[in-house]
């Protein structure tokens, strides 16, 4: 059942069973080393699986998860991807562990991995993607900024070829995880619930008063009831754009249908550029999740 030696090249070939072993690992460490944050690095693992991947751009066909450029100097000192050198050493035992997996797959394979293993949907995996050298690193900016307004989301998620709706439904793993003034500058986590998959990042962006918090950091919004919580400017552009704001109110009432948009459009997120065999498109696989 194992992967074997492929009889003409005599190359490891993986098959699913190989794949599982490196979730089960994964998992695993995410289990054990609980010294981040809320008690969990998933949502630093999701981040670095979305970065990797949210360099797309569809004109050119550069960026985008096929290359893991960011284990390179420009790219991994860009603004953005700040704190992500967290995400890559966890990984790095397992890539010791399991020698034959490329990173750009594993990085995807992780932020899979810390989703299912935080409740979240389940997520179909296709391994496939090669690692590149430093000449394919991305310039600087292709990432979302912050600070900037419904135009930019659009231009940025537009560049990689998504939608009103896939921009919003991918917003909702703000529902994990948590800003820090040593790599953003922001500050704090958008629910009371950092290292679980829910819809409360919409509920709360509909339900709580924001207003503007009070500090000499980068401007961000804070909630009045507990001034716990925090929502980013591109945040709130999600409700003070009408035709976005029709999906938060969506994926507020149905934790259901969020979980479905959220599994397609972070799928097609992770396989953007990712040349799969053109006959057989691979099979998407299914990974287990371990205790849930
Ligand atoms: Zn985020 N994100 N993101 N994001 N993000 C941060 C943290 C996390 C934006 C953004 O500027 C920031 C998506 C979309 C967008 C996660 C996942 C996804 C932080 C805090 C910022 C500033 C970084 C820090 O200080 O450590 C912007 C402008 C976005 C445009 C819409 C998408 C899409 C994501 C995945 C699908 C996650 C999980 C975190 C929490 C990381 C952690 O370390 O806790």
């Amino acid at each position: 059942l194992s992967g074997s030696a492929s009889e003409t090249t005599g190359v490891f070939v993986p098959k699913q069973e190989d794949y599982q072993k490196v979730y089960n690992e994964i998992a695993a460490l995410l289990q054990d080393k609980d010294d981040y944050d809320d008690g969990s690095y998933g949502p630093v693992l999701v981040r670095l699986a979305w970065h990797a991947s949210g360099t797309y751009d569809k004109e050119t066909g550069t960026g985008g998860s096929n290359g893991a450029t960011m284990r390179f100097q420009p790219e991994g000192d860009h603004g953005a991807n700040a704190g992500l050198v967290t995400a890559r050493d966890f990984l790095a035992p397992v890539k010791a562990k399991f020698p034959w997996i490329t990173y750009s797959d594993l990085w995807i394979l992780a932020g899979i991995c810390a989703i299912q293993e935080m409740q979240g949907p389940t997520i179909p995996y296709r391994p496939g993607r090669m690692d590149k050298d430093i000449a394919a690193c991305t310039p600087d900016g292709r990432l979302p900024d912050a600070s900037q307004g419904n135009k930019h989301l659009r231009g940025i998620f537009g560049r990689m070829g998504f939608n009103d709706q896939e921009i919003v439904a991918l917003s909702g793993a703000h529902a994990l995880g948590r800003c820090h003034t040593d790599r953003s500058g922001f500050d704090g986590p958008w629910t009371f619930s950092p290292t679980v998959v829910t819809n409360e990042y919409y509920k709360l962006l509909l339900n709580e008063k924001w207003n503007w918090k009070k500090w000499n950091g980068p401007k961000q919004y804070e909630d009045k009831t507990t001034k716990t919580l925090m929502m980013l400017p591109t945040d709130m552009a999600l409700v003070s754009d009408k035709a976005f704001k029709q999906w938060v109110d969506k994926y507020a009432k149905d934790e259901a249908l969020f979980f479905k948009d959220f599994a397609a459009v972070i799928t097609k997120l992770f396989e953007l550029g990712v040349p799969f065999d053109e006959t057989t498109q691979q099979t998407p696989m299914t990974l287990k999740p371990t205790a849930n």
